[in-house]
């Protein structure tokens, strides 16, 4: 720009060309909520066409800043943001194509049948976009998981001379992300870390959904941030560039804290009617008012989706320069890099291509047959520890848990302040907060894996479905997960979260039944790389099943298998998964020492089994053999299509109690004997 002057006009066009594109957008699809996108147009500008170190062209470039937006219900934000910045699409091996992410024509589209401008932002399907949220909170979650990987993948891969990574990462944030518990974590442990490579925005507007803040939202954000070891910052205008970048520059300044700014903004600014809370939430301003306010921001008033010349430019000439600036040097270095540290180049190389180096599995134990055998929460551990010595970017911990549900990797730093090159994380007790930052680090290419008590994952589960809805590979590693817990009681015995884990689409869920298959369904879940995958563990022992005499665990990465069958066609199957594997095994031994014709059926995963084909699982469960008895200590829920109209279920239909667990399961009738009984009883 050659005169201030000039500079000032464009930035008030480009803003005022994102007002108007997020008004248009929720206007044509009559519905979204364009207030938010109105206020923030100023601070977003600001943020992308002079801060982030991003490259449209290359929207994959894995040196790029962070931006994440979990305001989600603002996406029309981003969405005109990506249009005017320019941001390109990418081939399948993420270079950069000619094809833009966005045009007009998609943003016409907002919220359509397969646009790729759907209600929320969602990753994977909109360049861009590099998270998906929504449901408020968890993009503020995925922001601190996001930072932790940036500063992890620098302090293991940066060399003196070598700083490939120190990426920023930016959010913005609305009143309901900071009134969600899930964010609040985050924070904590993001001030706990000493993140300061962390900036979130927040949008303070005094309004939501219901109306003024005042009706529940009255704490002091800027005394909890500064509590939670927070750097704030307050910025009082929303329209204020200077205040802003003031803001921003103290966050590149700050060293040792996660920065918050707290912006004060209008809702719906430029609109006649200010506090309009209708236009504000989930509705269009109507074509009258988009009328006023666009002359009010001295816009022709009956141009819809209009950019104006220059804007579109004017990004390419601040973002898209200094962005193509800053990946071209980054790949100078990291070409420089791969002559020097040709080793650690391949591994990054395999991070950002979500690949395993390899041999990865080569470590990962068998372990012989033993009737006293181990818990599979000891086997898992021990499954994890092997894979973890070949492949160096697999990386977690637990909530607080990790003596108990074996998550330590032996020999392995912390991940603290003082060293962000750890690979123990201790997320402290904050299980929603953990699962959150595992989807962020998983969408910056680390392998992360989480854990705590099965119960325990109602308390994650909004974070673990999104893990599904985004197909990001987050291990979760669940253990006492049954009436198997014994003493603790109810409160802390699973019973109805097998169903529920494997009711949410696209999660693949495993209950190993012996070390051997617990060893298979980590190698399964370390394979699974378009993914999340939960493992549910046992806290008791279970024998180790001979597997000479027993089908091979291999078999584990099909979902169901035959571990052990009569001659000819059986006239029942037993079918049973996890630690129940164990009492239909010695059920089974029984009914064939009786001359019956039985079938034993492991069941370690419902979903993989679903995905065999129809021959195999008809193999496996012949359609014909409608006498069936399952084993499980949940709900009947998930074994009904299996079972059919003839089959029995031995399992839970309510809470279990305080005891031994021996007991627990007598009380219950979780028995080999019952299980004998009732395929006798079947066959009459
Ligand atoms: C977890 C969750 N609960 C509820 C909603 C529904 N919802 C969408 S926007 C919103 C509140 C909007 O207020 P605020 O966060 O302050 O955003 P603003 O309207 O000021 O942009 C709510 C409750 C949601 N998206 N996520
Ligand atoms: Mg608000």
């Amino acid at each position: 720009m050659s005169s201030s002057a000039t500079l000032e006009d464009i930035q008030t066009t480009a803003i005022n060309t994102i007002r108007t594109l997020s008004m248009d957008g929720v206007q044509k699809a009559n519905s979204g909520h364009p207030g938010t996108p109105m206020a923030l147009a100023p601070v977003t500008y600001k943020l992308w066409a002079d801060v982030l170190n991003y490259d449209p062209s290359e929207p994959l470039w894995p040196g790029r800043d962070r931006y994440v937006l979990s305001c989600g219900h603002a996406s029309m934000l981003i969405y005109s943001m990506i249009h005017l910045a320019g941001v390109k699409t990418a081939d399948e091996n993420g270079n950069g194509t000619d094809e833009p992410a966005l045009t007009l024509e998609d943003l016409k589209q907002f919220r359509q049948f397969e646009s790729r401008t759907p209600g929320h932002p969602e990753v994977k399907h909109t360049y861009g976009v590099e998270t998906t949220t929504g449901p408020l909170g968890q993009g503020c979650g995925n922001s601190v998981g996001m930072a932790a990987a940036s500063l992890w993948l620098g302090a293991n891969y940066n060399k003196p001379g070598y700083e490939l990574f120190d990426y920023n990462v930016y959010v913005q944030c609305s009143d309901g992300d900071l009134m969600e518990g899930v964010c609040c974590e985050a924070a904590s442990i993001a001030g706990h870390m000493k993140l300061s490579n962390l900036c979130w925005v927040y949008d303070d507007n005094n309004i939501t959904i219901e109306g003024d803040t005042d009706l529940a939202f009255t704490e002091n954000v800027a005394e909890r941030f500064r509590g939670l070891g927070w750097a704030v910052q307050q910025v009082d205008d929303a329209n204020d560039l200077g205040a802003m970048a003031k803001a921003l520059d103290a966050f590149q300044a700050e060293d040792a804290k996660p920065t918050i700014i707290i912006l004060k903004s209008v809702i719906g600014y430029g609109s006649p009617n200010k506090a309009n809370t209708h236009g504000a939430h989930g509705a269009p301003l109507g074509e009258e008012e988009i009328k006023l306010t666009k002359e009010a921001y001295g816009w022709p008033a009956d141009e819809k989706f209009l950019v104006p010349e220059g804007v579109c430019e004017h990004f390419q000439e601040t973002l898209g320069a200094r962005g193509k600036q800053a990946r071209e040097d980054w790949n100078e270095l990291f070409a420089a890099y791969k002559k020097e540290f040709a080793s650690e180049a391949a591994e990054l190389e395999q991070i950002f291509a979500c690949q395993l180096p390899a041999g990865w599995d080569a470590e990962i134990p068998t372990f012989d047959a033993d009737p006293k055998g181990l818990a599979t929460r000891k086997s898992s551990g021990m499954a994890l520890n092997g894979a973890a010595k070949n492949l160096p970017w697999l990386i977690g911990g637990s909530a607080d848990l990790a003596p108990s549900t074996l998550t330590l990797l032996d020999n392995e730093g912390d991940f603290q302040s003082d060293n962000h090159a750890g690979r123990n994380f201790h997320f402290g007790i904050r299980e929603h907060g953990m699962a959150s930052m595992a989807n962020g680090m998983a969408l910056c290419g680390v392998r992360p894996y989480v854990a705590t008590f099965f119960v325990f994952s109602d308390y994650l589960r909004p974070a673990m479905r999104l893990s599904a809805i985004m197909k990001v590979p987050v291990i979760y590693v669940f253990t006492h997960d049954s009436i198997g817990v014994g003493e603790d009681g109810p409160t802390h015995q699973p019973v109805e979260q097998l169903a529920a884990a494997r009711a949410i689409p696209w999660l693949t869920v495993f209950r190993p039944g012996d070390a051997n298959e617990t060893a298979e369904a980590w190698r399964a879940a370390i394979a699974n790389t378009c993914g999340p995958t939960v493992l549910v563990l046992t806290r008791q022992n279970l024998p180790t099943l001979c597997r000479d005499k027993y089908a091979p665990a291999e078999n584990v990465a099909k979902g169901a298998y035959v571990m052990a069958d009569a001659d000819g066609s059986p006239d029942v199957i037993l079918m049973a998964s996890g630690s129940e594997l164990s009492i239909a095994t010695e059920a089974y031994e029984k009914l064939a020492s009786d001359g019956v014709k039985a079938r034993l059926v492991s069941v370690p995963s419902m979903e993989r089994f679903g995905e065999q084909d129809q021959a195999y699982k008809d193999s496996v469960l012949p359609p014909g053999v409608t006498k069936r008895v399952a084993v499980e200590a949940g709900i009947q829920q998930p074994w009904d299509r299996y079972l059919g109209l003839d089959g029995v279920f031995i399992g839970m239909d309510g809470y279990g109690s305080s005891a031994p667990y021996q007991q627990v399961y007598e009380d219950r009738g979780i028995t080999p004997t019952a299980v004998y009984d009732a395929a006798k009883k079947l066959l009459g």
